[in-house]
């Protein structure tokens, strides 16, 4: 193939030419329709891109599956990938490329070797950065560079590239990839002052897919719905990459918290929608963690803080004794004070057996807590589990993305992977249990669901077992969480009331102040 007359034709160049790729162009036409078709059935061939119902890593059901990284093994496929690729920028000017790591370096490396276009490389490693280059290879500020990246989602990715290649004074105003997941990428990449070009779009690639009876009606316009449904947003980390470096722009502007008002009628689970309206209307986001060692305690806190708190949390299992009586007691103080009742369970079994946990037993969870929580552990199954007896009684489930206490294993993707999975359960899942969500990669998730953060007291700190402790004003503001989990804080005062109403004034005055920010 024409690939390595091209790189043939390039070898003696050991130093990069500043001249215009079109003027460095080899031979190669750009491809015919015909060939477009026949790249995008070969991509769906050797299973880069299908269509069908594939569950995701994390779980969750995806109509669409794109993974790149196979075509490393099909070298005409790659070499058509680059041509293709190279036919979307040939008319550009620029000085050189840098590969997105890692999947879309060797389509650059082929476009290098294709076409004769000089290439740089960016180290992934963060750790690297200043100890060692960001950028390698051969290159002088001043010079254009050319981003190739094999998919775009939400172009997170090719910002993460964009910062270091600006930082060494490198000029970008283009990107090319692949595919365009359709998803939101091209307008962020856009208000980043960069042009996407892309060799194809989703919805073309389906299209070819449909005409070659590949894919039928139903199921393209499944995808096509998925498409709209999933509209990515920036991560923030992201975002603020982009626009740090943007020449001469402001700070990047921060979207603006949204109020409890205005989340109720963003909320699916209709739990999430009582809670912040509640949270409004009592102008509250304390929960209190009912951490005590009698029902009969229980209950007599439940009396004191309701008029308080937004939510009352539970741990049943502490007491000796528990039967329907208790749970009507709490129920009426709850309706009375109008607060939620939060059953700590912290269910993490297989779908099958938290049916029966949370429907039955002792406790009858589902019939008396508005509120459980879960762990994500053994997979989306326990949510479809607690769903199907919580849904019907109007329960709302949170989802433990992240925990309080030191040296937890929930973290990073593990949080990634519950931010997606509620993502896809907004009917039951009303929410998080979470620490830091303004840090997440994805970002807190949709508006519609609430974050409740335990490890709360007045000052910094931590007890001797592992439990951490932040402060209202950085739950609320820094970290971007709704409500404060607070027990210890409040029930070993001596005036457990006092306390809260003292907690209920510190929350509340961090949410004002993070909606005026
Ligand atoms: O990560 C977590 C999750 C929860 S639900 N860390 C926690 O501390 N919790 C609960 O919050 C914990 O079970 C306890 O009921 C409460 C914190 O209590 P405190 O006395 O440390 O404020």
């Amino acid at each position: 193939m024409g690939l390595f007359s091209g790189l043939k034709k390039n070898k003696g160049d050991a130093q990069p030419s500043t001249s215009s790729v079109a003027a460095r162009a080899t031979t190669k036409e750009p491809m015919t329709q015909e060939e477009i078709e026949e790249l995008c059935l070969e991509l769906n061939k050797i299973g880069a891109v299908k269509f069908g119902e594939f569950k995701l890593k994390s779980g969750l059901m995806s109509p669409v599956y794109v993974d790149l990284r196979v075509i490393v093994s099909y070298p005409l496929v790659l070499e058509q990938v680059s041509r293709m690729m190279y036919s979307r920028v040939k008319d550009l000017q620029f000085d050189i490329m840098c590969g997105v790591p890692y999947t879309a370096l060797p389509i650059a490396t082929c476009m290098s070797l294709g076409f004769g276009l000089p290439m740089v490389m960016r180290r992934k490693e963060v750790k690297d950065y200043g100890t060692k280059k960001a950028i390698e290879g051969a290159y002088s500020p001043g010079q254009s560079c050319l981003i190739v990246e094999d998919l775009v989602t939400s172009g997170a990715s090719v910002l993460e590239t964009l910062d270091p290649l600006q930082k060494e004074q490198l000029k970008v105003t283009d990107v090319v990839v692949l595919i365009d997941r359709e998803q939101g990428g091209e307008a962020h990449l856009q208000k980043n002052g960069l042009k996407l070009h892309a060799a194809f779009k989703l919805s073309a690639m389906l299209d070819v897919l449909q005409k070659h009876n590949l894919v039928d009606e139903a199921l393209a316009g499944k995808v096509r719905a998925f498409i709209a449904e999933n509209q990515t947003q920036l991560p923030a980390a992201a975002a603020a990459a982009g626009a740090a470096t943007a020449a001469a722009a402001a700070p990047p502007a921060q979207p603006k918290r949204l109020s409890y008002e205005e989340r109720a009628g963003l909320a699916k689970n209709s739990v999430a929608k009582q809670c912040f309206e509640l949270m409004a209307r009592k102008r509250t986001n304390l929960a209190v963690a009912a951490d005590v060692a009698t029902a009969d305690e229980m209950l007599a806190l439940a009396e004191q803080t309701g008029p308080h708190i937004c939510v009352f949390k539970t741990h049943v299992d502490i007491f000796d004794r528990w039967d329907d009586s208790i749970a009507a007691k709490l129920q009426e103080i709850a309706s009375r004070h109008d607060f939620l009742i939060f059953e700590d369970r912290k269910f993490a079994d297989i779908g099958n057996t938290v049916v029966s946990q949370y429907a039955g037993g002792i406790y009858k969870i589902a019939d008396w807590s508005h509120i459980t929580n879960a762990h994500l552990v053994p997979g989306p199954g326990i949510i479809d589990g607690l769903k199907q007896v919580g849904l019907p009684k109007g329960r709302g489930c949170l989802l433990l993305a992240e925990m309080s206490s030191r040296g937890t294993l929930a973290a990073g993707s593990y949080t990634e992977a519950v931010a997606a999975a509620a993502a896809q359960h907004e009917d039951f899942v009303m929410g998080f249990i979470s620490v830091n969500p303004a840090a997440w990669k994805g970002g807190p998730g949709s508006p519609g669901l609430i974050h409740m953060t335990p490890g709360v007291q007045l000052a910094e700190g931590g007890d001797a077992l592992g439990q951490q402790y932040n402060t209202p004003a950085s739950v609320i503001g820094a970290r971007g969480s709704d409500v404060i989990i607070v027990g210890r804080g409040v029930i070993k005062a001596a005036d457990p009331a006092a306390a809260a109403a003292e907690y209920k004034e510190a929350g509340w005055a961090a949410y004002e102040a993070s909606l005026a920010a």
